[in-house]
Parts: C-alpha cells; sequence; structure tokens
C-alpha cells in the first residue's frame, strides 16, 4: 500500500500551445485518485501549486520565452515535490514537461537528505536535453532532462540541488532528437532506447537492465511520463506528435515492470492537453496507465527476484 499524494501543476508557460494547463483538472475527472484508492492506495489530493512570484531573470538566447515564470514554478514545485517525498509518493500531473524542473529538483533534493542515490527514466519521444542557452525553439519544456544531469547553461536557475549522473538515467521511446541535443548526449552515460532498440530488443531486458541497477544502488526511482511516448494513434492530446510511439501493449507492459520492481518513488504526468483531446481518450489512457504502475492486473505473476 502506498501513499500517493496528488500535486497538480497547470503550466502551459514551457511551450507554445495553450490546453496543457488543463492537464490536472482533466486527471482528476478521469478518476486518477479513485483508481489508486480502489487498488488499496491511500490517496491525498494536495491542489494545483502555485507558482513562486516572478523574478526578472533574462539569458541572452532570445528564442527563450517565459522563462520568470518557469523559475517561478521551478522553485514552488521543488518545494512541493521535496516536501511530498517525506510522506508518500509524490504524482505531479502536468502541465507540459518544464514542471520537471522543478519536480525532478525536488526529488534530488530529498534523495540528497537521505542520502540515497536518483535514478530516472524518461518515458519520452524527445530527450528533454537542451539547455537555456540551447534551444532554437526557446521552449523550456525540452531543457528538465539537462537541468537535472546538471549541465552547464543554466544560469538563471537556481543550481540544480544534486545533479543526477548519466548513468542514472534512462530513456525509452526516443525518437526526436535535436543537432544540439545529439552532441551533448553523445558525450554522457545515459542509456537512451531510442524506438530503435525497443524494435530491436523489446522493452523489456533494457528496462529490467536498469531497474536491476536501481534495486542494487537501493536508489529512489522517479519517472517521467510525457503523453508522447505514446503512439499518436492512441494519444492524440498532445501538442507535439510524433509518429511512431510506444503501442499500448508496450506501455502498459512498462508500468506493469514498474510496479513489479516496487521501485519507483515518484512520477510526473505530462503534455497531456485535454484541449487537443478526443473525448477523454488520452486522459483516461494515462490513468489506466498510472492504474498499471499502482498494480492493476488480471492474473498475479510469482514475484522476481532481482
Ligand atoms: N527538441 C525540441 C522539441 C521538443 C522537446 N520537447 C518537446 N518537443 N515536447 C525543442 O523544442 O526543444
Ligand atoms: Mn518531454
Ligand atoms: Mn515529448
Amino acid at each position: 500500500m502506498t501513499h500517493c499524494i496528488l500535486l497538480g501543476a497547470p503550466i502551459d508557460e514551457g511551450q507554445r500551445r495553450p490546453g496543457c494547463l488543463m492537464g490536472p483538472a482533466a486527471y482528476r475527472t478521469a478518476g486518477l485518485a479513485s483508481t489508486m484508492s480502489s487498488l488499496g492506495h491511500t490517496v491525498e489530493d494536495r491542489g494545483d501549486v502555485t507558482p513562486s512570484p516572478l523574478g526578472d531573470e533574462t539569458c541572452t538566447n532570445n528564442a527563450v520565452h517565459h522563462l520568470p515564470e518557469t523559475i517561478a514554478w521551478t522553485s514552488a514545485l521543488r518545494e512541493a515535490t521535496q516536501s511530498a517525498m517525506a510522506d508518500g509518493m509524490p504524482i505531479i500531473m502536468g502541465g507540459d514537461h518544464s514542471l520537471a524542473l522543478g519536480s525532478v529538483a525536488g526529488v534530488a533534493a530529498y534523495a540528497a537528505s537521505v542520502n540515497r542515490p536518483l535514478f530516472v527514466i524518461w518515458l519520452d519521444a524527445h530527450s528533454d536535453f537542451h539547455t537555456v542557452e540551447s534551444t532554437t525553439s526557446g521552449n523550456l519544456h525540452g531543457t528538465p532532462m539537462a537541468y537535472a544531469n546538471g549541465r552547464p547553461g543554466f544560469d538563471p536557475f537556481p543550481p540544480f540541488p544534486a545533479p543526477v549522473p548519466g548513468e542514472n538515467i534512462c530513456m525509452f521511446g526516443i525518437r526526436s532528437v535535436d543537432p544540439a541535443e545529439h552532441a551533448a548526449m553523445q558525450e554522457s552515460d545515459i542509456a537512451v532506447n531510442d524506438m530503435r532498440v525497443l524494435d530491436e530488443q523489446g522493452i523489456v531486458a533494457p528496462l529490467r537492465a536498469f531497474l536491476d541497477k536501481v534495486r542494487a544502488a537501493n536508489g529512489l526511482l522517479h519517472v517521467s511520463l510525457d503523453v508522447d511516448f505514446l503512439d499518436p494513434s492512441i494519444a492524440p492530446a498532445v501538442g507535439t506528435t510524433v509518429p511512431g510511439g510506444t503501442t499500448f501493449r508496450e506501455a502498459h507492459l512498462v508500468m506493469e515492470l514498474l510496479h513489479e520492481s516496487q521501485l519507483v518513488t515518484s512520477l510526473d504526468l505530462v503534455e497531456l492537453n485535454p484541449f487537443l483531446d478526443e473525448r477523454g481518450r488520452t486522459a483516461k489512457l494515462m490513468v489506466d496507465l498510472v492504474g498499471s504502475l499502482m498494480g492493476r492486473k488480471v492474473f498475479d505473476r510469482p514475484t522476481r527476484s532481482y
């Protein structure tokens, strides 16, 4: 039984397509809380986080937009996530992926305070490995993984509390990487499981290998689930659709394996844009995936010893 703490992060400013700010309401409407309580968990909805007061930060990259707003969200979410970690499993309902600048910072600060290493699984079509300096779109939702990894190029932001080393980061579903991200990732130890890897090896082997590492290190595990990890044919409610994403069955399998591992300690749900949805189907699919992550299954399987 897990104590699940819902935090709403109605953020739109990390990209240019309005609508992600309706995400938390859509998750509540689609029954996220009742899904978890029906699986025997306790649920506490702490409502929507309020951004910290706006600063006047600037940067030299003219493409970047909503920098002070994003920094204000980052500091509020960092605090809210760090304190939720002490009480249970935070589930941050976005909101675009810029919310992970704050959520992962909060989890990292907590991990450092309890002296445990942090591991991150990034489920996304994109690597989100830009810095404030390298982004050409100026959309800061393309930067949180680089911030968490401690890359330079985030001067206007508070320093990341305890950077996550590349070998503690594992990405799945990747199929859209910009040249600057590509160059930086070549230099890092991040396990990048792009769609080619998933097509060739399946999702199970690389995921189990990473979970084995987390378990061996007694790590905390943060999962960041971007709607565009999924194929747009099953999850249309996202601003940046990229064809060739994971299937319904692959996505549920990832969630089931994550549940079986009992390692996940925090979760982001990001990039849902309910304005682009078809009768709530993407919101419902995301809630169903959380159901699998939290233990919904048809039959019990013998527990795998890691
Ligand atoms: N890498 C591109 C595209 C992108 C990143 N994240 C999303 N899209 N959702 C950029 O704008 O940084
Ligand atoms: Mn993303
Ligand atoms: Mn994405």
